[in-house]
């Protein structure tokens, strides 16, 4: 009998570890929701893997569950709302992604001021030998920088980017306890005072289109922007166009609408820095995350406590 399906498509750390449990792994919810009926009868707990929303409906398609583990500290996919009435628990996988993805939004920021792809293709090229010296960059250390959602990740960054010298500015639903960093109720506010705005908000309802076509205005021309929250908390479609008409310096994004079939635009975009939604694809975290969600569902079978509960 299958206690435990695997749903979505997990990296190759998670294969490699799923690969002895002997769990019932679908492709899809689709997928999962065309199981003999026999099956689904008998799945207790699901692994969830992606970002393909997961609604009321498809967990009455499972009239045993209990537990939707998620691979991934924001679990905006899952409708929570709907799983708690159905006495169905949710688990994510918090705080043992927080330095990677705080590594990659610096990685961004850096990669987009210091043109480090530009000036490696000069070297390959050929160019420095002929032509000499790559144009000047821009400086990245002791800028103004805001943070959008100081939450376990948001300060991750502000502390690597505080190592930067940079005087920190943020937003938060309240006013949290920092070293000296200057705290805005207004988004907006924030983006006029800084260089650089680094989106680290929980995805969601709540925080959808929370970056505005008039905060983006405000970070101005010669303002970056720095996405590793999710695709639906930035207007997409005013950024796309700010960014096409240089009205914002330039953006560094991990997260969009429609992964991975992203809007053309962004393509052929000159002033943005573009990443495959990995900022936590490091084969030491994924391991962690995969961990994490294995000792959820080990927990939830067993009767125990679960470890990182979400409702
Ligand atoms: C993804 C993430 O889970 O943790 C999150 O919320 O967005 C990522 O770590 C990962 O890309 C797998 O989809």
């Amino acid at each position: 009998m299958t206690e435990v399906l695997a749903v979505g498509k997990p990296d190759q750390m998670s294969r490699e570890a799923l690969a002895g449990l002997g769990w019932t792994a679908c492709a899809t919810l689709d997928e999962a929701r065309a199981l003999p009926e026999d099956t689904r009868k008998g799945v207790k707990a699901i692994a969830f893997f992606g970002h393909s929303p997961f609604g009321g409906e498809a967990m009455d398609a499972f009239p045993a569950l209990g537990l939707i583990a998620n691979f991934g500290v924001g679990y905006d996919a899952i409708d929570v709302g709907a799983a708690s009435p159905r006495n169905i628990k949710v688990t994510n996988t918090p705080d043992v992604l927080n330095d990677d993805v705080a590594d990659l939004a610096v990685a961004m920021l850096l990669d987009f001021c210091r043109d480090t792809r530009g000036a490696e293709a000069h070297v390959r090229s050929g160019a420095w030998g002929e032509q000499g010296a790559y144009p000047l960059q821009r400086k990245v250390s002791g800028a103004k920088t805001g943070i959008l959602g100081l939450g376990r990740i948001g300060r991750e960054i502000a502390d690597r980017l505080a190592a930067f010298k940079m005087e920190m500015h943020y937003h938060s639903r309240s006013e949290k306890e920092t070293p000296g960093w200057t705290y805005h109720a207004d988004p907006v506010a924030l983006a006029r005072e800084v260089d650089f705005l680094i989106v680290a908000l929980v995805g969601g309802p709540e925080t959808a289109g929370y970056v505005t076509r008039e905060v983006l205005e405000a970070l101005g021309p010669d303002g970056i922007l720095i996405n590793i929250s999710r695709g639906t908390t930035v207007d997409e479609a005013a950024l796309l166009d700010l960014l096409e008409q240089k009205k914002i310096g330039g953006a560094g994004l991990d997260v969009f609408l429609n992964e991975p079939k992203i809007d053309p635009r962004f393509r052929t975009l000159d002033n943005a820095v573009l990443q495959p939604h990995q900022a936590s694809a490091t084969r030491e975290t994924r391991t962690a995350m995969g961990q994490l969600q294995r000792d959820n569902i080990a927990a939830f079978l067993k009767g125990e406590a679960l470890l990182t509960p979400v409702n």
